[in-house]
């Protein structure tokens, strides 16, 4: 039973007629599908700075664009695989080419589809260059970020002060793990503020998607970005380089306040600064219970990545301290190794912390897991092994 005859003319309408409705019916469902993947959390997380919305945009432009041009040739595909099958008899049509529309859609519709890429890029070259480049003729709030094997150092220029941020381990960091940090990145909101990224051993990037931009941290150079956050919240990244076996434990967070609340954050940060200058320069002599207390704290956050809290360390890579010849040996030796590290191996010098640091780390070190060297290091002789 054929239902078209060969040179018969085509009936569109009714096929039209039920596209039209499937059209309407799928850019419904596609419209709920946007509205739901944000409360999902299936999106990019919600911007929190003027440059990051714009990529945003740019990303829904797209996605918007996609859906539509998917949903029209969907509908075409679907409606010819439909209407036009064998087993109705369609006819297979012998003239298309010869028609206006037949010779010219060939150029049209990739004349189309250039004019629409064209305007995705047009948008997202303007975006970028936003980015890039950082607003000038104003000053700027300068921080200093720095990556380093495995954690993150903030510097705020301004401020004078210096923050280190490390993740925080599987037992107390609940459901947040390789989230959640000790120390966030303080931010005022409504604030221009710049970054200077570097990094103190391998390749490191600072990333947070929520502010934006990713940026590679390289020892050695030092790279701009700026952003303008406009609201309050904890924003969560991570390294974005693959810098060595703990790549996954330097999250990021940043903490964005009010102005206010920041300048709060900022006096308070200085006092802690000013009491531990004073309490390090002071010629103090140390109890043996009061450095080993300093000491573990101080060891467990610094030492620990690689030395492990137990001290065992993770051989060949980073050597046992439990045990160890130096933790045990020579306070000339091990301080040696502390304070000038070791070339070529990732034991850095660790002489930008205080003699009162250096102090309690050694004492621990040489008394901790059955080591009992039983000696105390006080800050005295550790000024002068510097
Ligand atoms: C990034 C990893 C890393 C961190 C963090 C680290 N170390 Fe080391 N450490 C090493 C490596 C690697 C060696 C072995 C160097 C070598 O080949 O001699 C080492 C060696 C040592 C040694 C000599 C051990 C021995 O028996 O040879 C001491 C002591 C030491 N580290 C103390 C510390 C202290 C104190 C800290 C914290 C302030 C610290 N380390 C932080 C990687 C690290
Ligand atoms: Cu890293």
């Amino acid at each position: 039973m054929k239902k078209y005859d060969y040179e018969g003319g085509l009936d569109l309408m009714p096929g039209l007629m039920k596209m039209t409705k499937s059209v309407a019916l799928a850019s419904l469902l596609a419209a709920w599908a946007g509205g739901a993947s944000a409360e999902l959390g299936v999106n990019f997380p919600q911007p929190a700075a003027g440059v990051a919305q714009e990529i945003y945009d740019v990303h829904m432009l797209t996605m918007k664009i996609a859906t539509i041009l998917m949903i029209i040739v969907f509908a075409v595909l679907i409606y010819s695989l439909y209407y036009h099958r064998k087993s109705r008899g369609y006819p297979a049509d012998q003239k298309f080419h010869k028609t206006w529309f037949g010779n010219w859609s060939w150029v049209i519709v990739p004349g189309l589809v250039l004019g629409v890429d064209l305007t995705i890029a047009g948008s997202a070259q303007k975006t970028l260059e936003k980015i890039w480049v950082i607003p000038k003729g104003e000053k700027l709030m300068d921080v200093k970020v720095v990556g380093h094997q495995w954690w993150w150092e903030f510097e705020y220029l301004d401020h004078g002060i210096k923050i280190e941020s490390r993740y925080v381990p599987k037992d107390q960091s609940g459901d947040k793990y390789l989230r959640a940090v000790d120390n966030p990145l303080v931010l005022p909101t409504h604030t221009k503020i710049r970054f200077l990224h570097t990094s103190a051993d391998v390749n490191h990037a600072f990333w947070v998607p929520a502010l934006g931009f990713k940026k590679d941290a390289i020892s050695g150079y030092v790279m701009e970005t700026w952003a303008e956050l406009d609201r309050e919240g904890e924003f969560t990244g991570q390294c974005a380089e693959l810098c060595g076996t703990w790549h996954s434990r330097m999250p990021l967070v940043v903490a964005s306040v009010s102005p206010e609340k920041f300048q709060e954050w900022v006096r308070q940060q200085q006092q802690v600064k000013l009491a531990a200058a004073a309490e390090a320069s002071s010629d103090k002599t140390w109890s043996k219970d009061d450095l080993m207390e300093k000491g573990q704290g101080l060891y467990n956050t610094k030492c620990a990545a690689c030395h492990q809290i137990t001290g065992q360390g993770l051989p060949p890579a980073f050597p046992a301290l439990k045990g160890s010849k130096v933790a045990t040996g020579p306070i000339a030796d091990h301080l040696n190794i502390v304070l000038n590290g070791k070339q070529g191996t990732a034991m850095q010098p660790w002489n930008a912390l205080t003699d009162l640091e250096i102090a309690a780390i050694v004492t621990y070190e040489r008394n901790a897991w059955e080591n009992n060297a039983g000696d105390v290091v006080q800050p005295a002789t550790v000024k002068a092994a510097r």
